[in-house]
């Protein structure tokens, strides 16, 4: 009997919502007058919202009052969900509905550990939801990746040890959290800046079953 489970990241491991934050973001920076490009939202990925304000203010060398940042994260939260609104299953990422079929008819569990606070509205919206035997996400941690909060309340939820857990993240600060809670750490995306992962994968679409069984041996 395999004792290995999953815990899954949200936005670049089954969804790519980054690319409706950086519009929300984009709106709110030209709004406070600068440019902000899709380069410098590689630095918002995998952060949470408090601190994407924060690092696009810095990027913008603008100083605001706390109840005017509150305002500001409404305004974009706001935005942002008007395109989550209009998510439907079209678009989990390649390869994420058959390796999420393959794991529940093998009776491996998931979770999901994402810092996003709408991660549930989002899951519902493509119609994972019920899929997952725990969600862990904004709204349940204290402390954000790099810290391993997320992912050991996860493990918890699952009942199981680190050394049993397999993490799936397109973030570096997501692959630090992962390797410091013991778990196995799966990085998507780019070898240069994902180095520290146990195994990098250029894309989803690489997460293939044949993959996941080496895994989980
Ligand atoms: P929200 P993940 C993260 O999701 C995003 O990558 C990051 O860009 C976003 O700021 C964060 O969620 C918070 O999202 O504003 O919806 O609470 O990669 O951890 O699934
Ligand atoms: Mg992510």
């Amino acid at each position: 009997m395999n004792d290995k489970v999953f815990i899954f990241d949200l936005d670049g491991v089954i969804v790519d919502t980054a690319k409706y934050h950086y519009l929300a973001w984009r709106n709110l920076a030209n709004e406070l007058g600068f440019e902000f490009t899709e380069e410098q939202n590689e630095q918002l990925k995998g952060v949470s919202r408090v601190r994407s304000l924060e690092i696009l203010l810095s990027i913008g060398k603008i100083e605001l009052s706390e109840p005017k940042k509150q305002e500001l994260l409404k305004e974009k939260n706001e935005e942002y969900l008007e395109y989550v609104d209009k998510m439907t299953s079209d678009e989990i990422l390649p390869g994420i509905t058959n390796l999420l079929n393959f794991l529940e008819e093998s009776n491996i569990k998931f979770a999901l550990g994402s810092a996003s606070k709408n991660a549930p509205l989002i899951l519902k919206k493509v119609g994972l939801f019920e899929k997952f035997t725990a969600i862990v996400d904004g709204n349940d941690v204290s402390k954000a990746k790099p810290d391993p909060e997320v992912f050991i309340i996860a493990a918890k939820k699952l009942n199981k040890k680190s050394q049993e857990c397999i993490v799936i993240e397109d973030a570096l600060a997501g692959i630090q959290a992962a390797n410091t809670a013991g778990m196995t750490s799966v990085a998507i995306g780019d070898e240069k800046i994902l180095h520290e992962a146990d195994f990098i994968l250029a894309d989803t679409n690489k997460l293939t079953i044949d993959f996941v069984k080496k895994l989980i041996e």
